[in-house]
């Protein structure tokens, strides 16, 4: 039996997920197109032969529309769809962030403990990108040493009118506070943010590039330069500082022209292909956890949990400076 996802929210990353689910995964199909916006849903439809309109959660669960969900609105409106689809039982994935902040999170990982076991897979796709993978394989062999310093670079051309300063900690720093802990296997222990001289090109309301620095609680320093209106492509890179090597990974890997005195290599320009193959193995690997019974296959609702104590802390030094520590607490067993 192919499983039926509904896809909540089909803005460009719903919609996106639309097309993946109908033409590149197996085993799976778009039963329900969840959008209040009927430009966009209908949009999507077209992409989702056979799939069924609604403007709420709760309707398309009432409709039994569904064996599993995929979150894919806005952050704000994660937690006003997880829990009626927590209600009623169904395995989600949530595209990240978790929730707004700790609060909203922590309420979301109660109702989710009363559940059997975890339902909840966090859309974290960075971890799915094999070069990612890669690095994570190498600091764990102990090959080149230990790992001493993570430098990373996250650009983007540039970014939506909705789009407010707080978010470029809590939509797009998101990711490193995800990545980077999982990267050296240690959690996030402090979190600063310096502003270098201001992008005159960044729209008024954002005071960009800003500079990141987090130490881990095993000593590793990572600096994250976190840059939206870069205007040329769109850029996720890292280098790792080794005892004994450096390792990067993200370097641009398209066509490569050499035309009237130029060399020149093709970049991305958006998330949606710079991870593409990555949120394929994503939704590949959730689907296949799902019908296997087993319900998830990547980072839970405690990660997205830990993600949102750094981004309040993050919040909190991008607005009132200083060095921002963050009290990571126990994981409960239930997400071991
Ligand atoms: C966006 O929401 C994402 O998740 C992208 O991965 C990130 O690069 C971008 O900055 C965010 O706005």
């Amino acid at each position: 039996e192919e499983l039926r996802v509904a896809v909540v929210g089909a803005g460009m990353m719903g919609a996106d997920h639309v097309k993946r689910i109908t033409h590149r995964i197996a085993g799976a199909r778009v039963s329900a197109i969840v959008e209040p916006d009927a430009g966009r849903a209908e949009a999507a439809a077209a992409d989702a032969p056979g799939s069924l309109a609604f403007t709420s959660i709760e309707d398309a669960i009432a409709a039994g529309a569904m064996d599993a969900v995929l979150i894919a609105t806005p952050g704000q409106f994660h937690a006003p769809v997880l829990k009626p689809a927590l209600d009623a039982r169904l395995p989600i994935l949530c595209e990240k962030p978790l929730t707004q902040d700790s609060e909203s999170s922590l309420e979301i990982l109660e109702l989710e403990q009363q559940l059997d076991r975890p339902h909840i897979q966090l859309g974290f796709m960075r971890r799915f990108d094999t070069e990612y993978q890669a690095l994570r394989d190498l600091v764990v062999s102990g090959e080149s040493g230990e790992l001493l310093m993570v430098r990373a670079l996250h650009r983007n051309p540039s970014v939506p009118e909705s789009y407010t300063n707080d978010m470029l900690i809590t939509d797009s720093v998101v990711h490193e506070f995800d990545v980077v802990p999982w990267l050296a296997g240690s959690p996030v222990k402090s979190v600063e943010v310096k502003h270098p001289r201001r992008n005159s090109l960044a729209p008024e309301r954002l005071k960009e590039p800003i500079l990141v620095i987090m130490e881990l609680e095993n000593g590793v320093l990572v600096d994250v330069e976190m840059n939206v209106s870069v205007q040329f492509g769109y850029q996720v890179a890292t280098e790792a500082v080794f005892e004994k090597g450096i390792a990067r990974i993200g370097q641009p890997s398209g066509l490569q022209r050499w035309d009237a005195g130029f060399f020149r290599v093709k970049d991305h320009e958006s998330f949606v292909t710079r991870f593409a193959a990555a949120y394929d193995a994503q939704i590949q690997r959730w689907v296949d956890a799902v019908r296997r019974g087993d319900l998830i296959d990547g980072p839970n609702a405690w990660d997205g949990y830990l993600v949102a104590l750094s981004c309040e802390a993050g919040v909190k030094a991008l607005n009132e400076g200083g060095i921002v520590p963050v009290e990571a607490p126990e994981r409960p067993a239930f997400y071991a």
